[in-house]
């Protein structure tokens, strides 16, 4: 994939369904009672993945990927049937983690792997608080990651005091807790994403949030649910930053979740001086929405730590792109959770953004971008990493000559049309 300078980019998108709520509609859905249909799912191979791993353990999934419409035969929490094959994950660390601590207490055993870069993302952090749970879970290497086995065990309520501020820590152990013999809460540094608490109040699960605690009661029943997933703000965060540093742009992007705890990029773009705007927003339901516009900006840089990094973890690489286009120094702290993504997205953004003539040094938790160096084009290694090679598209939309993205077809991760979507702006 080559791109070039942009003189302008317009238009009005709607981006593909949240990635985080596709995948806890197909875990919810086929714990619950009846039939779950799920709305604007998206057909991403991480959330496919979700699907074929709950196909191979019994569950009847029918997807129309003409209208986006799941429907999930749920089989009820105790009736999941023993895999014959092993689960695959593919690509996706939410797949892998927040299923680990539903097979923790199945009374079968399973074997969870899936690609390269899943085999080398950390699983001791799920592993711990699962065994303290009960939970018999080992690293089949023996190196703390994927391929994991499990032998689904009886499991006992804790309170896990979590060192990382990680929804998918998080909900692992609050999917294990539905099946515990007591009260099940984690307690992390700071708020992660919240949409496993939000479904499973819908689901009817009795879940208490106070503060940075989620406490979870031991589930009789789950019912089935109709569940309308919003657009996805990490897949239109590509979008807010093409709109803001290419040249006579307005972009409004619609119907874009805009969850409390995920909203960290508006924050930064209004820091940052950013012309940004919301429209449409509607926050009667669990997940709140809203049409976002942007239009090219003078921008300034920014310090970006402590609380807000959960709320755009995903959304640092275009962060780090948005930096380079403003006046001043950004400085990206306490986002050493960078490292342990699908590549390692901190020193991933500093070769590649350095290649292109950015002025960007990697730290210990993050980054340091000097923003306001004109970019060129150059070759970028993607790392088969999704969000590198969509922010490098926009990237190569504002640098002078080609840049060429290695492995771009990555972006059937998390947005499959995402350079359809791209090329239809003008
Ligand atoms: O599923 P996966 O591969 O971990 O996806 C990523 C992404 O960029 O799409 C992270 F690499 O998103 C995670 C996110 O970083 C999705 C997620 C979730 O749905 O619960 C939570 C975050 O991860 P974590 O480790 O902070 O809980």
């Amino acid at each position: 994939m080559i791109f070039t300078k942009k003189n302008s980019l317009n238009g009005e998108i709607t981006v593909p369904g949240d990635k985080s709520i596709s995948h806890r509609s197909i875990m919810l859905g086929s714990l619950a009672s009846g039939i779950t249909e799920v709305h604007g799912f998206l057909q991403g191979a991480d959330c496919l993945s979700s699907i074929s791993c709950f196909q191979k353990m019994g569950v009847a999934i029918e997807n129309d990927t003409e209208t986006n419409i799941v429907r999930i035969h749920g089989l009820g929490l105790h009736n999941l049937k023993a895999p014959t094959e092993i689960l695959d994950v593919g690509n996706s660390g939410t797949t892998t983690r927040l299923m680990s601590g539903i097979l923790a207490a199945q009374n079968f055993t399973s074997t969870v792997t899936g690609d390269a870069s899943i085999q080398k993302r950390p699983m001791k952090r799920i592993m711990t608080p699962l065994s303290q749970m009960g939970a018999d879970i080992t690293s089949i290497n023996g190196n703390e990651c994927a391929p994991l086995h499990i032998q689904g065990k009886p499991l006992h309520g804790i309170h896990y005091q979590s060192p990382v501020a990680s929804a998918q820590v998080k909900s692992a152990i609050l999917l294990a807790g539905l099946y515990a013999d007591g009260e099940t809460s984690v307690t992390e540094p700071y708020v992660s994403r919240n949409h496993t608490e939000l479904m499973f109040e819908s689901f009817g699960v009795n879940i208490q949030c106070e503060g940075t605690t989620a406490t979870v009661q031991p589930a009789a029943h789950l019912e089935a649910q109709k569940i309308i997933v919003p657009g996805d703000i990490s897949s239109a965060a590509y979008f807010i930053v093409a709109g803001l540093i290419t040249p006579n742009s307005c972009i409004t992007i619609k119907n874009v979740g805009i969850n409390s705890t995920r909203d960290g990029i508006l924050d930064v773009c209004k820091a940052m001086g950013a012309d940004i705007t919301l429209s449409n927003v509607n926050d009667t339901i669990g997940e709140p929405t809203a049409d976002i516009t942007v239009r090219t900006s003078s921008l300034r840089g920014t310090v970006i730590e402590g609380a807000i990094i959960p709320k755009l973890i995903d959304e640092l690489p275009i962060i780090a792109i948005l930096a380079c286009f403003a006046n001043g120094t950004t400085i990206i702290k306490d986002a050493q959770e960078l490292k342990v993504k699908e590549s390692n997205r901190i020193d991933v953004m500093v070769q590649n953004l350095s290649a292109m003539g950015a002025d960007i040094e990697a730290t210990d938790d993050g980054m340091i971008i000097r923003g306001g160096k004109p970019l060129h084009g150059a070759i970028i290694d993607s790392k088969l990493d999704h969000r590198i090679a969509m922010s490098f598209a926009i990237a190569g939309m504002n640098a002078e000559g080609d840049t060429e993205i290695l492995g771009a077809e990555c972006v059937n991760i998390s947005y499959p049309n995402f350079y359809q979507d791209l090329e239809a702006l003008n």
